[in-house]
């Protein structure tokens, strides 16, 4: 296929974990691919350097319509996947209102900018399984109703609200895809599965002595975000706008990830409170794991259990990357990356 006829898609939240695979697939796919990324003191491109040759950047901000305008209405991009977002839960709880505004209002915007200027274009929203909250049933499917726990799941609530509606009121093709957790060796290091891998590596380096993580009971649906992307452009091929959960079907705690994250470096874990000495190392040198109430959360989210049989059903889509391959994967990513 030629440039000219190459179909256009543009991407908030380039710079991101899902950005960047999302946009590799793309490329693949030989779309002609336009990141929208916001301006800052250093450079954020750092999961995209390799993809720069091939793609357009311009500047936007999800808290300035303005901005959002110009690009969609200059582009009439055929897609307009919406990643970007204050995506950590726990900064929510910090910084409520700008959450709001940017991962709930944000995507107003960027439909008000369809409807008035391109509403041809398909449109993708990151809705989140954070949305289940306080689960009202296990496995979490698309009629499972929502019960928001932080500011960030009550600003994706509005954004899912928002995408529906215009839908429904305005024929846009706009889909919500409500996505369990999903990971990577290009997963933020603030999130707890790569803080995970990343202390496993140091400690294995001698560079790190101990991990302090928040609840260990948590459970998530953990899958990889490459094949999560894969879904995102799934949705917008399907003959028509619906909203799909992605998930992998299996939930685990935040416990088992570090049992297997450890064990593939051959370290040994020693729980905190259980026969630690003075130094906080366990028995033989044994890698002790504290809990540290800084990294609790005024509400939990306990456990999240996705039902993807619909998208199974209608569009095919499977994850094909099991557990333990993921946290093996981001190990042995992270054991190189802190050499
Ligand atoms: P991520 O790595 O945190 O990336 C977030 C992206 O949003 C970054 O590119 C960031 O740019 C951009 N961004 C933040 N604030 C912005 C603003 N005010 N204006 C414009 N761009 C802004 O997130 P991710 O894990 O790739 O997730 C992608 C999306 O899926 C997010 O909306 C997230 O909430 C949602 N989601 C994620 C998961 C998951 O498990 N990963 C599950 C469900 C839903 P900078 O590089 O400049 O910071
Ligand atoms: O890795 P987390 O911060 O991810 P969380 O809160 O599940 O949110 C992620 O997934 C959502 C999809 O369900 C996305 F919408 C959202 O954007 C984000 O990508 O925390 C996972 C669990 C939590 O229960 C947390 O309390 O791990 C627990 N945890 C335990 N210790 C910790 C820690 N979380 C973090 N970040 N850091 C800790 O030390």
């Amino acid at each position: 296929m030629s440039s000219q006829q190459s179909k256009i898609a543009l991407v908030t939240g380039i710079t991101g974990q899902d950005g960047s695979y999302l946009a590799e697939q793309l490329l693949e796919k030989d779309y002609r691919v336009v990141g929208l990324v916001r301006r800052s003191s250093l450079p954020t491109s750092s999961r995209i350097d390799h993809l720069l040759g091939d793609l357009e950047l311009i500047e936007g901000e999800l808290g300035d319509g303005g901005s959002l305008t110009r690009a969609i209405r200059r582009l009439q991009p055929d897609e307009l996947y919406n990643l970007g977002a204050q995506s950590h839960v726990q900064v929510s709880f910090d910084t409520p209102e700008y959450t709001a505004d940017v991962t709930g209002v944000g995507v107003l915007r960027l439909l008000e900018a369809v409807r008035e200027f391109s509403p041809q274009t398909r449109f993708y929203q990151a809705s989140s399984s954070e949305l289940y909250g306080k689960v009202a049933e296990v496995p979490q499917s698309e009629t499972t109703v929502f019960h928001p726990r932080s500011p960030y799941a009550v600003a994706k609530a509005y954004a899912y609200y928002i995408t529906r509606n215009y839908r429904e009121a305005y024929g846009l093709f706009a889909c919500n895809g409500i996505l369990f957790n999903h990971e990577s060796p290009r997963r933020g290091e603030e999130f707890v599965t790569r803080k995970i891998s990343l202390a496993a590596a140091r400690i294995k380096h001698g560079h790190q002595q101990t991990l302090r993580l928040g609840n260990l009971d948590a459970s998530r649906d953990w899958g990889f975000a490459g094949d999560y992307v894969r879904g995102m452009w799934m949705m917008l091929q399907a003959e028509t706008p619906n909203d799909f959960v992605l998930a992998t079907g299996e939930t685990h705690t935040v416990r088992e990830f570090c049992e297997i994250a450890f064990a593939r470096l051959g370290l040994r874990l020693q729980w905190q409170g259980v026969g630690v000495d003075e130094r906080g190392l366990g028995p033989d040198g044994s890698v002790l794991v504290a809990v540290d109430k800084q990294y609790f959360r005024p509400s939990e989210v306990d456990l999240l259990l996705g039902d993807a049989s619909f998208v199974e059903r209608s569009l095919g889509w499977r994850p094909e990357v099991g557990f333990a391959q993921l946290v093996e994967k981001m190990v042995d990513h992270d054991l190189e990356f802190t050499a």
